[in-house]
């Protein structure tokens, strides 16, 4: 009678049946006498309160510091038993609830266990301590099985063997607040990935490329002494012998303005200290090095040590990984004088010459040596500071600039030449680590952007770093509450839908086509007479009625963003999102006799040639037409989504425990906040009810109908597999039938592959074997 087999089976109650196997797997535990509760007290934590007595809507309690109050039933919610304290996987609580969920992981992160699993997905809580979790003995101990806590190398490992297994490319993606720790975990992953080996160095290679781009594209904000400032993609190739065979950066949009403006209490890109503290003599000679303090782009700040951090040493460890990613002495050289000559840059300044504002660039040690460094004339250097060309039918005039025109010319090159310094290298490295002669095109990618920002004062940067931070969270609620439910449902499974916040709504005010974020701001970008406030005003004008967005008074609007509310202050975003660069900058860069400017000017001229229209001089002032940095940002995105769509992914969500970056405070409400703004508790919830091992019925029919001793030859294979499925007493609520495929619970297949191989290997007979197992 296979018949009921056909119908969707009912659904079981999922939590208590996970949960009900579990306790009677340990049948020691009886209920205890007094029950526990969670008790939220006036400062907004949770207390673990004793219930003395009930009477129907009212308990009575006692509370940890003894205190016994009388309070409302409704106002408790259930503790797990003591048993379950500190458990490995938030799956395995009986009681799924917030408060149980903070004491599991605070229980945890207590004795320096700061990995937890979240069902699929990896919560890493930053101890911001040396905590011994790391190391050779570890990553054996992972690569052997002998330990199966959760940890970033447990869960690199399963990357590894589903890649060599499905022979699908994988990527680990790391995402979290700022400072949350995704740096760190991502180095930790490539760490557990360099083991691997590959030969010719190159896994240490790769592991080199770290304290570079860290140098480089790394700042101190207030969130985060070691600040990301770009986003980066490392995809690692593997050959056919499962060895890596060569790797790949790709990075996003490195926030350049930090090299010409810089917070209070914040710094510019390490690099630029370390270079002032730890360059030999000889080079401090030879770039006319000062100290940090005597260069203006850094003294916006008064904050030019990190406390832990020395810079000179530092810049010893660059110095010795740009050697082993092949950069030549001389190429380290024009990197140094590059950033020494945008140091210098911030300290040219001007002289007003005549009585409509005209300025001129003083003629000092400034301007000298920034005119040695890049190797050009030091008068087509004061005229690129100071005029800019302009085409006017045939003929060429040449403007004279204002003194606020003339500093933002300045900037614009310090910029660029910073930027370009960047790519230059990531392309450096990118060649040195393309070794493999023939890829297999296996690879695993880690992905490791910059956090989710909110300051009391937002930007263009935050601006674009949350929108990069919206279109990761919709690739995880994709992958890991819309495709798995979409899938039960069109398999007409049974299923009581698990509801997760949605971001469309948001990423919609962003890319929705005219009137979003992006396009408006583009478009405001090209107006001639665009301002910051006519964009903020038409912002206001348009997207209004969108419930993710708020006009603000003045410039400002707010954003709700998934991980909260962020009030952008828009002044700066036209000039940030045009990111002009006069022709005449470029020019004066191919004429040096440096060789890297000419190489940032030959770059810049074809980026601009690339660019759509192609027209210069548009708005009559000759400057390189290119894509808005929004534009290109969104196009970047959109590249990295499809890319890492084609991967099978594995998430790591880092959680920041306390704004101070102090080790051992744990603070509850902080902590909560980021759990539920990435839904871990949904996470878990259709983790727990769901299905994860699922396979189509003629694959099952194929791989388990021989198991069965009568001739069922005959049937179909939905037939044969509900056949199976009651042979071998797989228990009702341990799957479900849809019309394609069986799903099963965690584990549940493991029962029959077992016997299906001792049957192969003709170890037992089928019967003892499965009897065995349900046992
Ligand atoms: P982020 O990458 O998430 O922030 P980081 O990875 O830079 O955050 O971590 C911030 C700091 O936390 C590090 O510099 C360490 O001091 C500490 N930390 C993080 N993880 C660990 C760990 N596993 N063990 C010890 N210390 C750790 V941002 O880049 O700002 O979004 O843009
Ligand atoms: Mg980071």
């Amino acid at each position: 009678d296979g018949e009921d087999g056909f119908m969707p089976l009912p659904s079981p109650s999922v939590s208590a049946s996970h949960s009900e196997r579990r306790w009677g797997d340990t049948s020691s535990y009886t209920p205890r006498k007094i029950l526990q509760s969670w008790f939220k007290l006036p400062n907004g934590n949770w207390d673990l309160v004793k219930i003395l007595s009930t009477t129907g809507t009212e308990s009575v309690v006692s509370l940890t510091d003894g205190k016994v109050l009388k309070v409302k039933a409704e106002n408790l919610i259930p503790a797990n038993p003591d048993i379950l304290d500190g458990v490995d996987d938030l799956m395995q609580l009986s009681y799924l609830n917030e408060p149980s969920v903070l004491y599991d992981l605070e229980y945890r992160y207590n004795q320096d266990v700061i990995y937890t699993k979240a069902g699929p997905v990896l919560v890493a809580i930053n101890p911001f301590k040396k905590v011994d979790l790391y190391g050779n003995d570890y990553i054996d101990a992972y690569k052997r099985k002998t330990v199966e806590s959760p940890h970033v190398y447990a869960i690199t490992d399963t990357a590894i063997r589903e890649m060599i297994r499905d022979e699908v490319n994988q990527s680990i993606i790391i995402s979290g607040e700022s400072g949350a720790g995704k740096t760190e975990t991502a180095k930790i992953a490539m760490q557990y990935l360099a083991t691997l080996g590959g030969g010719s160095g190159i896994e240490y290679e790769i592991l080199k490329t770290n304290p570079i781009l860290e140098a480089f594209g790394n700042a101190k904000t207030l969130r985060n002494d070691n600040s990301s400032r770009f986003g980066k993609l490392i995809e690692i190739h593997f050959s056919e012998t499962g060895k890596i065979s060569g790797a790949n950066i790709q990075t996003f949009l490195l926030e350049k303005s930090r090299v010409v403006q810089c917070t209070e209490g914040e710094r510019s890109y390490h690099i630029f200290y370390q270079l002032c503290s730890g360059a030999s003599p000889a080079l401090k000679e030879k770039l006319n090095l000062r100290r940090a303090e005597e260069y203006k782009y850094l003294c916006q700040s008064s904050c030019f040590s990190i406390s832990r951090v020395n810079d000179a040493e530092e810049f010893r460890v660059v110095m010795e990984a740009l050697d082993v990613v092949h950069i030549s002495k001389e190429d380290q050289n024009s990197v140094f004088a590059m950033l020494a000559a945008v140091l210098w840059l911030g300290n040219v300044s001007f002289s007003v010459i005549d009585n409509e504002n005209h300025v001129e660039p003083v003629e000092d040690e400034g301007l000298q040596t920034v005119a040695k460094l890049i190797e050009c004339e030091i008068e087509e250097l004061k005229l690129a500071l100071s005029t800019r060309k302009m085409r006017v039918g045939n003929d060429s005039i040449v403007q004279k600039l204002t003194l606020s025109q003339a500093i933002d010319t300045r900037d614009a090159l310090a910029k660029s030449i910073y930027a370009c310094l960047f790519e230059w290298l990531v392309e450096q490295i990118n060649k040195s680590l393309a070794v493999g002669k023939r890829r297999t095109g296996r690879s695993i990618s880690i992905l490791d952007i910059y956090g989710f920002e909110s300051f009391d004062r937002n930007s263009f940067e935050q601006f674009c770093i949350n929108y990069a931070n919206e279109r990761l969270q919709q690739h995880f609620n994709r992958h890991l509450f819309k495709l798995e439910q979409e899938e039960y449902i069109q398999d007409g499974i049974d299923w009581a839908k698990v509801d997760f916040d949605d971001n469309q709504d948001c990423l919609s005010l962003f890319e929705k086509k005219p009137l979003g974020l992006l396009s408006l701001l583009d478009e405001e970008s090209t107006f001639p007479n665009g301002t910051d406030l006519t964009f903020a005003n038409k912002l206001k004008q348009h997207l209004g009625p969108n419930s993710s967005f708020r006009g603000e008074r003045g410039k400002a609007f707010t954003v709700c963003h998934y991980a909260g509310e962020v009030t952008y202050d828009t002044t700066g975003f036209l000039e940030k999102n045009r990111d002009l660069l006069h022709l005449d900058s470029i020019q004066l860069l191919s004429s040096c006799s440096c060789h890297l400017p000419q190489i940032f000017a030959s770059n810049m001229l074809t980026q601009s040639e690339k660019s759509i229209g192609g027209t210069l001089h548009k708005s009559g002032g000759a400057e390189s037409q290119k894509l808005s940095v929004a534009r290109k940002f969104k196009g970047q995105l959109f590249q990295l989504m499809l890319r890492l769509e084609n991967t099978t992914p594995h998430f790591i969500r880092c959680i920041k425990p306390n704004n101070v970056q102090s080790p051992r405070l744990y603070e509850q409400g902080l902590v909560l906040q980021q759990l539920r703004c990435c839904g871990v508790l949904e996470v878990v919830r259709i983790s727990r009810a769901g299905f994860p091992t699922r396979m189509s019925h003629q694959k099952f029919a194929r791989r388990y109908g021989f198991l069965l001793q009568e001739s069922i030859a005959s049937q179909d294979p939905l037939g044969v597999s509900v056949a199976i499925l009651h042979h071998f007493n797989i228990l009702p609520e341990m799957y479900q039938v849809g019309y394609t495929k069986l799903f099963f619970r965690t584990g549940q297949i493991g029962v029959l592959e077992d016997t299906r191989n001792r049957t192969l290997h003709g170890i037992l007979s089928v019967q003892s074997c499965y009897r065995g197992h349900l046992a």
